[in-house]
This record gives C-alpha cells, sequence and structure tokens, in this order.
C-alpha cells in the first residue's frame, strides 16, 4: 500500500514536471496583465512568463512592433509570424515549478490579433492561412496546452484610458474603435465561446477595479490560479 502511494505521488510529480499546471492571463490591451504577473512574482511555486514584447522590438535589430502599428498592411503577418514563434518558445520553456503562469497565449494570439487584422483586410487570406497552417501544426505537435485561462476583462472605455495614461510609444497611434473591436473579439472567444474552440476552463476577474483595490480580486481567485484545490 505505501509503495504504491509512493509511486503514485512519484507519478504525478514527474507529469507536473512534464506538464506543469499552466495559465494564461488573457484580456485587452491595457486590462492590467503586467501588474496581474507582478502580483504573483512573490510565490516560489509559480514560473511567471510575461509577454516577450522586447523581443518584438527587437528582432535582429527590427521594432516588429512599431512597424506593424506604423505600416499594418506590410508589416502585421510578419510581426504575428513571429509573435507565434516567441509564444510558442514561452509555451515549450521547462520549469521545475508546479505552476507555469504566462502572459498571453499562442491562442489570443491567433484567435484575438491575426483574427482581427484578417478582418480588417490587413493580413490577406493566404497570409492568414499560413499562419494558421503553422498554428494547426505547433498546436498538435507541441504541449501548448491550458488548463486556466484567466480573462482580466475590462470596459473597452477603461483599457482605452490606460493605453493613453502609459503612452507606449508604439501604440501612440492605436484609435478607441481597434480596442473596442478587440474587446468584442475577446469576449466572443472567452465568454460566449462562439469564436473558435476554447478548451480550457476560464475565470474572470473585473480588471476594471484600480490598481489600489484589484490585489484583493486576485486573493479572492488565488487558489483557484495556484492549483491548490485539487
Ligand atoms: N499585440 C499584437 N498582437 C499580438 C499580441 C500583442 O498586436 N498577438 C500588441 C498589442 C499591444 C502590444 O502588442 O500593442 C502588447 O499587447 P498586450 O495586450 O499583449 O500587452 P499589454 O502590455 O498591453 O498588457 P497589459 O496592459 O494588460 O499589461
Amino acid at each position: 500500500n505505501l509503495i504504491t502511494k509512493m509511486a503514485n505521488t512519484l507519478a504525478s510529480s514527474k507529469s507536473e514536471l512534464c506538464h506543469p499546471f499552466t495559465v494564461a492571463v488573457e484580456g485587452n490591451v491595457g486590462s492590467g496583465k503586467t501588474t496581474f504577473l507582478n502580483h504573483f512574482n512573490k510565490y516560489e511555486n509559480v514560473a511567471v512568463f510575461a509577454e516577450p514584447i522586447e523581443l518584438w522590438r527587437d528582432c535582429d535589430g527590427y521594432n516588429l512592433l512599431d512597424l506593424m502599428y506604423k505600416d499594418p498592411k506590410k508589416y502585421s503577418f510578419t510581426f504575428q509570424s513571429y509573435v507565434q514563434l516567441t509564444m510558442l518558445r514561452q509555451h515549450q520553456k521547462k520549469i521545475q515549478q508546479p505552476v507555469k503562469l504566462m502572459e498571453r497565449s499562442i491562442y489570443s494570439a491567433r484567435y484575438c490579433f491575426v483574427e482581427k487584422m484578417s478582418r480588417d483586410g490587413l493580413m490577406a487570406p493566404p497570409a492568414v492561412a499560413v499562419i494558421d497552417q503553422w498554428f494547426q501544426y505547433v498546436t498538435k505537435s507541441q504541449d501548448t496546452n491550458l488548463d486556466l485561462i484567466v480573462y482580466l476583462r475590462t470596459s473597452p472605455e477603461v483599457a482605452y484610458e490606460r493605453i493613453l495614461k502609459r503612452n507606449r510609444s508604439e501604440e501612440r497611434t492605436v484609435p478607441f474603435e481597434y480596442i473596442k473591436a478587440l474587446h468584442e473579439i475577446h469576449e466572443d472567444w472567452l465568454m460566449k465561446k462562439t469564436l473558435h474552440k476554447c478548451n480550457a476552463p476560464v475565470i474572470v476577474l473585473n480588471a476594471n477595479l484600480d490598481k489600489s483595490v484589484i490585489e484583493e480580486e486576485y486573493q479572492k481567485y488565488e487558489p483557484h490560479i495556484l492549483n491548490l484545490n485539487k
């Protein structure tokens, strides 16, 4: 009996090492994903992966994020191809901790941003097809599985206000309509579940709350996020 117990414990810790409890934090641009991640940085059993935005700003010296906003028709495909690669690398990173917390995922890149660029005609259908073929191949052949999605739900007005306030140089030209449309796409994907497949369970946080009080909202969901309810 004891041996069986030990074997089970070993097996479960081995599977945790192979596939840690993987959580993606999703939400509109300006929804507060970075603040959320910072809260979880203090836990030793959580490996936190911020979005690789610095890589997007410097791909062999090219600021792809800036190019995409300045000339979306020309650079949306280039940018999203690189986003997909860098997100895949985040999914693949091996960790020792039992919980992996990621800012965004390969899924929001495909289901929200590529979707939006495709709808706006900024990515031609053949370009979307190529991104999609890569996406299908990679998500089937690699472990990109999510065990939980935390949706930081904001109103588009609040998200836009925060974007204006932080004044990121690349985002200066982003219009409110873009943020509103991205909000609707996130809603369709994570709330209404009418857009693409969403296999992971979703928990929804009120991310309109101000930084000064949002810690309480985080704490409410912490046991679930840290997988302490098992
Ligand atoms: N972006 C994009 N395509 C993607 C991912 C991101 O065009 N597949 C852009 C949108 C933003 C920037 O990259 O201009 C960063 O967006 P995020 O929403 O991922 O990150 P934020 O830093 O805005 O998150 P938050 O404000 O919630 O902390």
